[in-house]
């Protein structure tokens, strides 16, 4: 039997472990990115390993989230990452470049290659053919280190694109009907994989803003074959030396299949708060419409943004509708600039954003109260844009611009504009100025302003644990509402003044009551699919400042159950879930011998003293993640294997 791309990927990376499902395998990491919200703290722990410098191939350490600069801590965090690139050997992309996954799809990416990135949408790789996988970064700052990145080798759903996809009908209807099929849960330890002939209708940035979106499945990675458009598209950046033809072997086997024809495909909408609430575009039709955001690593590429100005050039944005268009990197920028599109969305009302991720990450832009936004991102979390009464529709960027057109939500189909096609310029406009590279000096001193602070240190396990659940929160709770980011993002690198924001939309009263609790653990009671979302690190380091030592769940993410262990955080899942209903959050826990459970046990007794019953939780742990909890952490765990080693 022949491989499948993601085999073949994982393969001629394997380090350690088999190719079977479900087995846990370690593989080399040739690329690794950074943003600066999760690349403060990767860089800590990074220095906290004593590398001298980095060993992967490529490194990249972006500048796109936090640049609003309200006050210094923005700043004083670049001014570390620009030092910490100089003296380990990364490229440092400066604020103003754009957005991580649009810039590395544009200069870096290569077909074939392993792709690490502390930020779930890394899989934007996979349209390139990469495989692109997001984390915390503690496991990017292992795979800095040169040490292997573990997964579970993963289930391979294939998806058959057949037919081509009729007019105003784009990429982001496809990944939303995937979604709309698949859900955001549930998909834990998958990898989607395409093909089939209608592969050859998409071009590179069409792949990518499905496989990016791929993130909002839950599945680990996505990704597409390395053809002669993905070669078209590096000749573009002037980067076809790096190409190489990637396909499935013909008779591959994949553990499950879905065909999709692209041609029965029509506009779709994610409605508020989930990416995973799809409904058609025609169906929600004439819903006034408040806000217009078009950009975020899902759709800011030069074709989306050229076909948004051709739709509105000429027109006037109706009054009372904001619209808000943020290029997802200077090249983009630069060529809708030198085209004349930019003037043309700038005549229509639009209000240009710095090309990176501004409103997609409620930096900046919040919407007024109760109001409808359209945007062109990945995610519609309650509360995430700014606003907590504001109801947020992902859509594609002709959707959204359709709406901008009327004030109201329309099908771009209904609108009756003929759209000339877009051509894809040759060559793109190639500057790397604002990327520095490595630099091959050695004496570089690290810059570290009042708003950097050391990882928080940790315990090892005790024996015994005596806890108090002192929060029990529903089903999809995401990264978003464990540790807020918007107007708190800028605490990203200050641990205990972040974890002071610790469930905020939820209780803001969880941080205080964890702090005070200071006889008994604290200890986080779920429902399904908790920590979705981004791969923030700090929805587990602040916790556990807090003094959180497990988290039962029904089911826990994939990168978020990762960023627990790392941090020394049990991961457990209840073995009935109707235990979920019977536990309360103040309820006092009981779990006597962990120590010797987590060592071995695939499951665990716990006493609920206040109610006086036991419920058993399972243990899914790897034999490392065991080592890892039992030390409090990776940091820990890292230290002591040196010492081991040394003595
Ligand atoms: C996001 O889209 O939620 C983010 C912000 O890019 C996060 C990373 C972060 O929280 O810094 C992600 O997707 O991982
Ligand atoms: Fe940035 Fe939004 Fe993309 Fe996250 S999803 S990387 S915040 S643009």
């Amino acid at each position: 039997m022949g491989l499948n791309i993601v085999q073949k990927i994982i393969k001629s990376h394997l380090l350690e472990g088999e190719l079977k499902a479900g087995k846990i395998v370690g593989i080399k990491i040739d690329q690794t990115l950074t943003q600066d919200a999760t690349g403060t703290m990767t860089y800590l722990e990074f220095e906290a390993m004593d590398v001298p410098e980095i060993k992967t191939e490529l490194s990249v350490s972006y500048v796109d989230h936090n640049t609003s600069q309200m006050g210094f801590e923005n700043a004083d965090d670049h001014k570390y990452l620009r030092t910490i690139a100089e003296k380990y050997g990364l490229y440092y992309s400066r604020a103003g470049n754009g957005i991580c996954h649009q810039v590395q799809l544009e200069r870096f990416g290569l077909p074939g290659k392993t792709l690490l990135g502390s930020d779930s949408h890394t899989p934007t790789g996979g349209g390139i053919g990469m495989l692109a996988i997001g984390s915390g970064g503690l496991d990017v700052a292992r795979a800095l280190a040169g040490l292997p990145f573990y997964i579970s080798f993963p289930k391979v759903l294939k998806v058959n694109l057949s037919g081509r996809l009729s007019p105003w009908v784009t990429a982001k209807d496809v990944i939303l009907y995937i979604l709309e099929l698949l859900s955001t849960k549930g998909n834990v330890g998958w990898m989607v994989e395409y093909g089939g002939h209608g592969v050859r209708t998409l071009g590179v940035p069409e792949r990518s803003t499905i496989t990016n979106m791929g993130a909002e499945l839950g599945v680990t990675s996505s990704v597409f074959p390395s053809d002669d458009i993905t070669l078209s598209f590096l000749r573009s950046q002037g980067r076809e030396e790096g190409w190489i033809e990637l396909h499935a072997a013909d008779d591959a086997e994949y553990d499950r299949i879905i065909d999709i024809d692209l041609s029965i495909l029509e506009p779709r909408i994610a409605t508020p708060h989930s990416p995973g609430n799809i409904s058609l575009v025609k169906e929600l039709a004439g819903k006034k419409v408040d806000q217009v955001c078009i950009g975020s690593c899902t759709n800011s590429s030069y074709k989306d943004l050229m076909t948004v100005a051709q739709m509105v050039k000429g027109k006037r944005l109706p009054a009372g509708v904001s619209f808000v268009v943020a290029p997802g990197s200077k090249q983009v920028l630069e060529m809708i600039t030198e085209s004349g599109a930019l003037s043309d969305l700038i005549s229509f009302g639009a209000r240009i954003m710095e090309s990176a991720c501004g409103f997609c990450i409620g930096n900046g832009q919040a919407p007024a109260t109760n109001a409808v936004s359209v945007r062109t991102n990945n995610r519609n979390f309650k509360g995430r844009s700014g606003t907590q009464s504001a109801g947020i529709y992902l859509a594609s960027p002709e959707t959204a611009a359709a709406c901008a057109i009327t004030g109201v939500i329309t099908d771009p189909r209904d609108l009756g504009i003929k759209l000339s096609e877009i051509s894809i310029p040759e060559k793109f406009k190639i500057d790397d100025s604002m990327i520095i590279p490595p630099s091959k000096k050695k004496d570089v001193e690290i810059y570290r302003g009042p708003n950097i602070g050391d990882p928080p240190s940790s315990e090892p396990l005790p024996d015994s644990l005596v806890g108090e659940v002192t929060l029990k929160v529903e089903d999809k709770i995401t990264t978003d509402h464990i540790m807020p980011a918007g107007i708190r993002l800028k605490y990203r690198s200050n641990i205990p003044k972040y974890s002071e924001f610790v469930f905020e939309p939820v209780d803001p009263t969880f941080p205080e009551r964890c702090l005070s609790n200071k006889e008994k653990a604290n200890i986080i009671v779920a429902g399904l699919s908790y920590g979705q979302g981004s791969s923030r690190e700090h929805a587990a380091i602040c916790p556990a400042y807090l003094g959180v030592k497990a988290v039962i769940a029904k089911s826990i993410e994939r990168i978020h159950w990762a960023n627990l262990v790392n941090f020394g955080i049990i991961p457990m899942m209840f073995v009935d879930e109707n235990d979920y209903d019977e536990i309360e959050q103040s309820d006092e826990l009981s779990m006597k011998d962990i120590t010797k459970a987590v060592k071995c046990e695939e499951t665990f007794i716990i006493r609920n003293v206040t109610k006086n019953y036991d419920f058993k939780v399972k243990l899914e742990l790897s034999k490392r993640e065991r080592e890892i909890i039992l030390a409090g952490g990776v940091l820990n765990y890292i230290s002591n294997s040196k010492s081991n080693k040394g003595g």
